[in-house]
């Protein structure tokens, strides 16, 4: 229909006639693009796609190899490094952390400790003792034993647009006009409307 486009349109202009510098428009819970007129949703940063016109949201120096500074759950961090492997890479005869640290000794020598711990759902030696994780979708709860659901919606970009938590899971859906794309997580504009998406994208983010 042509009606909400124009209004979309109508919107577009306001907001660029409004920008007198327009990065300052973008709001705390968006992205700057490095052209300095378009802002995205900050979940779109450094999700493989690029969603800025310059593909600045994707840069290196944007996006470090570990996207997070802190590991995710049922991760752990390799010592003194950013690197953060999978819990079930402890121990696994590979050697995931560079200087090795998830492999060793320790691995044979605390396995009785292992099971001594009573893990609900997993247990794995580490060079400080042997701990728990938990299936995907779960993390440790207090008693560092039990696993209880993870909310993946507290993790930025998890869905482009809506994220809804469930027990044990996560599902992601897209606002009015927005379709949801294979990978299950990320939202497409309807009728290829990728100028609106492009050009002026704070005039769609709104109520998202
Ligand atoms: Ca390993
Ligand atoms: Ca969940």
């Amino acid at each position: 229909s042509i009606a909400p486009s124009l209004l979309t349109a109508l919107q577009c202009w306001g907001a660029m006639l409004g920008a007198a510098a327009p990065i300052s428009t973008c709001s705390p819970k968006q992205f700057a693009c490095k052209d300095q007129i378009t802002c995205i949703s900050k979940g779109w940063r450094c999700d493989g796609e690029k969603d800025c016109p310059d593909g600045s949201d994707e840069s290196p120096d944007i996006c470090p190899q570990s996207k997070v500074s802190r590991c995710q759950p049922n991760e752990h961090n390799c010592l003194g490094t950013e690197l953060c492997i999978h819990m079930s890479k402890l121990c696994n005869g590979l050697h995931d952390c560079f200087d090795g640290s998830d492999e060793g000794p320790h691995c044979r020598e605390q396995l009785a400790n292992c099971t001594a711990l009573g893990c609900q759902h997993h247990c794995v030696p580490t060079l400080s003792g042997p701990a728990c994780y938990c299936n995907n979708s779960f993390q440790l709860a207090e008693d560092r034993r039990s696993c209880k659901d993870f909310d993946e919606c507290t993790v930025y970009g998890t869905c482009s647009q809506t994220c809804t938590n469930t027990e044990g899971s996560y599902t992601c859906s897209c606002v009015e006009g927005y379709l949801l794309q294979p990978d299950n997580r990320s939202c497409k504009a309807k009728n290829g409307e990728s100028l609106q998406e492009a050009a002026c994208p704070w005039a769609l983010l709104g109520g998202a």
